[in-house]
């Protein structure tokens, strides 16, 4: 019998999870949209998942390595032998004492993932692919006003009233969406009467929707934001009654101590923007009824916590926080917790750094939880000696990705792999799995069962939402979270007592009083309703040890690193006659980081309708300079790496830096393999490597650097 239907689920083509309708015609995906539910919004790339699920790339059946790691050779094997491979390798470590040498990469998709459970399980560190974009961010926030620590807490755009600011400061949101609906809210804004300043060295989309582009030095956000908050304290500009009322007692005091010095000429000279630009945002902040930054890639360089508390600084002397149109301090949703829960090891007693080896070079260093880089690292010092890792892709999208390959081939002298076992699970062929033991054949969201419950979609609308199977999965793909239940049942019963992941699901909900049941009953989305705002109104105090806003962090004494420094980041500092050039990358709608998903996505990979090059853009000043013509091949090459590649001038890129779109350098699959394009992270440093050059108080230096560009 013929049957077609739409069925509420999630997206899962890029990292915002949005809620969406499929349409299942007699078993095949033909059709998504948005969810009315959740405001109905659906970005390309998300149009493209059905191509992902029925490419005829998808993995299909494990695989075992038969060559040499980075040659890519397998043999195929059965699920039940690549579950005892790993069982037998991970009872070995622990009868030596060394499960803290096990980590997971991964992309937690709720903040109790099981995949996490199982580490805990066999006492491992963790670890992810995700939070070391704007770990500085949060930390900031948490530091200073006690936000919880949620992944990219974006303004909520649609509460912008009129004459609100909207400011993004090295933020794409028109193609790096956290949430579909977002260039819509930002456009709806700016129609109500709210005004778009778009801080970044190069045009685009956003610049060009915008009431005032400001190209910056890259690095510069920190000053520039610093230099604002000079004018208005020192003007008296600043919200006074708010100040008084909620930061502690002192920190207004030795904040205008420090911003003494910090006047607009003397940032302008860091950021390169013009003071007169510098007081003229400030005045417009200082009259707007609300104001809203966001940031996203300018908070992943070596001055990232320098940038993080000189937003924190901004948002409060300005009263920005947790109302209509500032900065959201969202909650998470508090879901029961599965017990008996196995318990961290105590990594402090073993001499480790937070959760990973290697305390004495990284304990200053502020991570949120340990990036994926830092497996390089770990493997380097023996501190990692078995791998998982599921929706990452380090091979392409580490810094200094030659020496996190270098890292994974690293040999003892009795010729054995210092990495002794290294699992990845994917859903199409990725550069990572040259390098894997074991690949695992993973579920796409159109075939698995999830549990969602990390609100970066604000603090409205959907606080959980599920992702269902609404088709029947292809070949033997089982979804990595099933994988790592079964192996605990068969190594950890006493914390796998639950019988699978719905069930696993299910008594998380029962937290907020939900059910799976209920939760599709009521179209795969659940919220409170809004939480609403100025909630610190209500609570009397905010999440900080003090119940004020701390603007000064005096844990940072011992360093002398309580408030934050102007400078650029170092990485953009030296070198700068042997490397001229600032080389920017960024991110387009059409392809989600360095993914297979994408990158191999014949609808996004397209002449026509996608993207097909990726030249490196120089401002046609510098090109005149260079002595280079539009089109030219021209070599790039920074400390670290050599690569060549055509240019193309544009007007939209500020001089003195060059732009490259990142994620590219896929050797794996059909579509990706075609270009003549490289890897960015060819060229970027390690941030392993160069971490003792930072600020001691930390900072995430790993998207940028410098580069000599020749003929
Ligand atoms: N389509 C798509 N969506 C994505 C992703 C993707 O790859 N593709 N990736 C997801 C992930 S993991 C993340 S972390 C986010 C990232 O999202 P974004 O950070 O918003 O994305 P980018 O385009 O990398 O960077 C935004 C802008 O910052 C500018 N910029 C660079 N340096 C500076 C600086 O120092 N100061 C200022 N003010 N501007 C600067 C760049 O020119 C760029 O236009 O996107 C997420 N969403
Ligand atoms: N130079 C430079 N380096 C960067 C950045 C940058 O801007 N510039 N950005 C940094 C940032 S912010 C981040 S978050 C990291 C991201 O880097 P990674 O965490 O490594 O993520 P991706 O590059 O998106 O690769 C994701 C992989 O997961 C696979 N995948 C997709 N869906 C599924 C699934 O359902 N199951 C499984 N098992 N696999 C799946 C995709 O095919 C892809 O190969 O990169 C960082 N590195
Ligand atoms: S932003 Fe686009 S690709 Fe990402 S989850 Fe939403 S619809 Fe899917
Ligand atoms: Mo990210």
């Amino acid at each position: 019998m013929h049957e077609s239907k739409w069925i509420p689920t999630v997206c899962y083509q890029c990292k915002a999870e949005c809620a969406i309708l499929a349409r299942v015609e007699d078993g095949v995906v033909k059709e998504v949209k948005g969810n009315p539910r959740a405001r109905g919004k659906m970005c390309v790339k998300g149009m493209a998942g059905i191509t992902t699920l029925y490419s005829n790339e998808r993995l299909k059946h494990p695989l075992k390595r038969v060559g040499e790691r980075g040659e890519g050779k397998f043999e195929r094997i059965g699920w039940d032998e690549a579950m005892d491979i790993m069982e037998k390798k991970l009872r070995e470590l622990i009868a030596r004492g060394e499960g803290h040498t096990f980590t997971y990469s991964m992309f937690p998709h709720s903040t109790t993932d099981p995949k996490w459970r199982f580490v805990n399980a066999v006492g491992g560190f963790i670890s992810t692919g995700l939070p070391h974009c704007d770990s500085a961010k949060i930390m900031a926030h948490l530091h200073t006003f006690g936000c919880f620590p949620n992944h990219h807490i974006a303004p909520m755009y649609f509460t912008v009233p009129r004459g609100g600011i909207m400011i993004l400061s090295g933020r794409h949101p028109f193609g790096c969406l956290d949430d579909a609906c977002v260039p819509r809210d930002i456009l709806d804004a700016k129609e109500r009467g709210a005004k778009l300043v778009v801080i970044d060295p190069i045009f685009r989309t956003e610049a060009a929707k915008a009431d005032w582009w400001i190209p910056i030095k890259p690095g510069g956000d920190a000053a520039l934001f610093l230099g604002m908050c000079h004018h208005l304290l020192t003007k008296g500009l600043y919200d006074k009654a708010f100040c008084d009322k909620w930061v502690r007692e002192g920190d207004m005091d030795r904040l205008m101590a420090f911003i003494k010095d910090k006047t607009p000429k003397a940032m302008s000279r860091i950021c390169d923007v013009p003071a007169k630009d510098i007081i003229k945002l400030a005045e417009m902040c200082a009259a707007a009824p609300s104001v809203c930054v966001d940031a996203f890639k300018s908070i992943m360089y070596g001055n990232a916590m320098d940038w993080g508390q000189a937003w924190s600084i901004f948002l409060v002397i300005t009263g920005n926080l947790d109302n209509p149109g500032g900065q959201p301090m969202p909650e998470i949703a508090p879901m029961a917790p599965v017990k008996p829960t196995p318990p961290a090891p105590d990594l402090k007693a073993l001499g480790y750094h937070r959760t990973g080896p290697n305390r004495d070079k990284f304990d200053n260093y502020t991570f949120f939880l340990e990036p994926t880089w830092y497996a390089a690292q770990a493997v380097k010092d023996d501190g990692l000696k078995v791998f998982f890792a599921s929706e990452c892709n380090p091979a392409l999208s580490e810094m200094g990705s030659g020496e996190w390959r270098e890292a994974m081939k690293m040999k003892n002298p009795d010729g054995s792999y210092k990495l002794e076992l290294f699992v990845l699970t994917e859903i199409l062929p990725s550069e990572t799995m040259k390098w894997a033991d074991l690949v695992l054949p993973d579920q796409t969201n159109f075939e698995r069962w999830e549990l969602l419950y990390m609100p970066w979609w604000y603090n409205f609308g959907h606080t959980a939402a599920v992702c269902r199977p609404v088709v029947e999965p292809i070949g033997e793909s089982r979804h990595a979270n099933r994988v790592m239940i079964e192996l605990g049942k068969r190594m950890f019963p006493e914390y796998f007592v639950f019988k699978d992941d719905v069930e696993y699901y299910d008594i998380e909900l029962s937290g907020v009083g939900m059910s799976m049941r209920e939760v599709l009953d009521n179209g795969a989305l659940w919220s409170p309703g809004t939480v609403g705002f100025r909630k610190y109104e209500d609570a009397g105090r905010f999440n900080t040890p003090s119940g004020k806003i701390e603007l000064e962090w005096r844990m940072y004494e011992n360093i002398g690193r309580q408030w934050p420094s102007p400078e650029l980041p170092l990485e953009f500092r030296k070198d700068e006659e042997k490397y001229p050039f600032i080389l920017v990358n960024f991110r387009t709608i059409f392809l989600n980081n360095t993914g297979a998903w994408s990158q191999n996505n014949a609808q996004l990979r397209d002449p026509v309708s996608g993207l097909d090059a990726n030249p490196l853009i120089i401002n046609p000043l510098d090109g005149a300079r260079l002595g280079v013509a539009d089109g030219d091949i021209v070599t790039v090459e920074s400390s670290t790496g050599k690569v060549r590649v055509p240019v193309q001038f544009t007007e939209k890129i500020k001089p003195g830096c060059a732009g490259i779109i990142h994620g590219f350098g896929q050797t794996m699959g059909k579509v990706a393999a075609r270009g003549p394009w490289f890897g960015d992270n060819e060229l970027i440093a390690d941030a392993g490597t160069h971490l003792d050059e930072q600020d001691l108080r930390g900072g995430e230096a790993h998207v940028s650097t410098r580069v000599r560009i020749s003929k």
